[in-house]
């Protein structure tokens, strides 16, 4: 394989090759080429290459549910699809207390090791809410990871209360947060996160709420929503950012690309990126941020087809279960209308493309390796959650 890019490539893509077999690091500018010059089956060799040192063919998936307590939002992000402004608050949901308990007890008994919670900010879900929230979940089932909230809400909810970044991820930590998803990252160039994002959170803000939170032990994702009117020189920035944090801290587990949808949006009139782009963006980050281990394809987002594809460019990690409580995604056009796949699915579909499906926790515990064990199918268990294990 090294040969063969060696003999057969141009003389850039030789540097970045030899780079890479040599598990050394690429520049900026050898980023952009891998954008803007490289040939796709090229960036994809790379990636591969780096995908396999990493982890084999393992392809790791978790068991998880999501909820968004809210789809009203003070804010007005030209990407989303999903928010109403408070005006229109009749036109959305306002969950409570109560109501977000009810969907986590929903869950009892089933194996999910992980609720995902985010959604729009209001002044009503402020320090207090959380902080009730989390030790809630916390007491009702201790076992469930809890990964929550953005720093834009954080930046939110702290401002708010009058409390420093520091002393509020530490109240968050107190009350159970475990971990935070990788959201509101966006592009962090003011340039651009100006045009699609303004009034939320800066990305120095987002950099910071997470080098906090890794100094307090715990870990994170990070992402980049990509495919809208952003130049590749504005990917690389934001990759660039992600990786001098993760040098300084290590706390980032995964990066998530997040390909623009354009249904129902203020940007609307911008067409979306193709497949090319998207294994593409995939591979170049796998080449690029070489102090992250692992790299998710967000199914919902891209179909589980093109999910598969992006096991063979760089991806080793394909999100979970998800139920069908996110509207995130299937308001911004997305294939997946109701997102939730049965570990049965799940399982099948990494085979299908010859790797090796592994179930892990929200840190990569290993669950369950699934790679000998053989399903029975029979539709009674191709329940979304119950385990359809046949042989261990
Ligand atoms: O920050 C919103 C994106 C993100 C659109 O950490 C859109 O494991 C595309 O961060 N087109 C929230 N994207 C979701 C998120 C996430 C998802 C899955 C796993 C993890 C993780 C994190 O969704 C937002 C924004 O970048 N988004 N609208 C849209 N129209
Ligand atoms: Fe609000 Fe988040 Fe939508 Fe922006 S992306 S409008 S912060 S819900």
């Amino acid at each position: 394989m090294e040969n063969i890019l060696m003999h057969s490539a141009a003389v850039e893509m030789q540097q970045i090759a030899k780079k890479v077999f040599a598990g050394e690091r690429i520049s900026d500018e050898e980023c952009m080429y891998l954008y803007k010059d490289a040939s796709l089956s090229e960036v994809g060799v790379l990636a591969n290459h780096i995908r396999e040192k990493k982890h084999g063919t393992k392809t790791y998936f978790n068991r998880n549910f999501h909820i968004e307590p809210t789809n009203v939002c003070l804010y007005t992000c030209t990407f989303c699809s999903y928010s109403r402004l408070i005006k229109k608050r009749d036109q959305g949901w306002e969950y409570s207390h109560e109501e977000i308990m009810d969907l986590v007890k929903k869950y009892d008994g089933e194996p999910v090791t992980e609720v995902h919670i985010v959604g729009g900010v209001l002044p009503q879900y402020d320090l207090a809410f959380y902080q009730k929230l989390f030790s809630e979940i916390r007491s009702h089932r201790p076992d469930l990871h809890i990964k929550a909230l953005t720093p834009v809400e954080y930046h939110y909810v702290f401002k708010k209360a009058k409390v420093s970044y520091e002393e509020g991820m530490k109240l968050m930590l107190e009350a159970g947060l475990d971990s935070m998803p990788g959201g509101g990252a966006e592009i962090f160039h003011p340039e651009v996160r100006d045009e699609i994002a303004g009034g939320k959170c800066s990305g120095e803000e987002w950099l910071r709420i997470h080098e906090i939170w890794h100094e307090l032990g715990k870990r994170s994702n990070a992402t980049m929503l990509y495919g809208h009117i952003e130049k590749m020189e504005h990917r690389v920035d934001h990759m660039r950012k992600l990786r001098d944090l993760q040098d300084k801290t290590g706390g980032f587990q995964t990066f998530i690309p997040l390909k623009f949808r354009n249904k129902d949006n203020q940007l609307s009139h911008l067409e979306e990126v193709n497949i090319l782009d998207d294994l593409r963006n995939y591979a170049v980050s796998r080449i690029y941020l070489d102090n992250f281990d692992h790299i998710k394809a967000y199914w919902p987002m891209i179909s589980r087809q093109t999910a598969q594809l992006s096991l063979a460019y760089g991806v080793d990690d394909i999100d979970g279960t998800i139920d069908d409580t996110t509207k995130i995604y299937s308001m911004s056009g997305s294939e997946e209308q109701t997102p939730a796949m049965s570990t049965y699915d799940l399982v099948n579909l990494i085979k299908k493309v010859g790797k090796h499906p592994i179930e892990r926790d929200t840190l990569y515990n290993v669950i369950q390796d699934f790679e000998n064990v053989e399903f029975e199918e029979d539709k009674l268990y191709k329940g979304y959650l119950s385990l359809p294990v046949v042989n261990n």
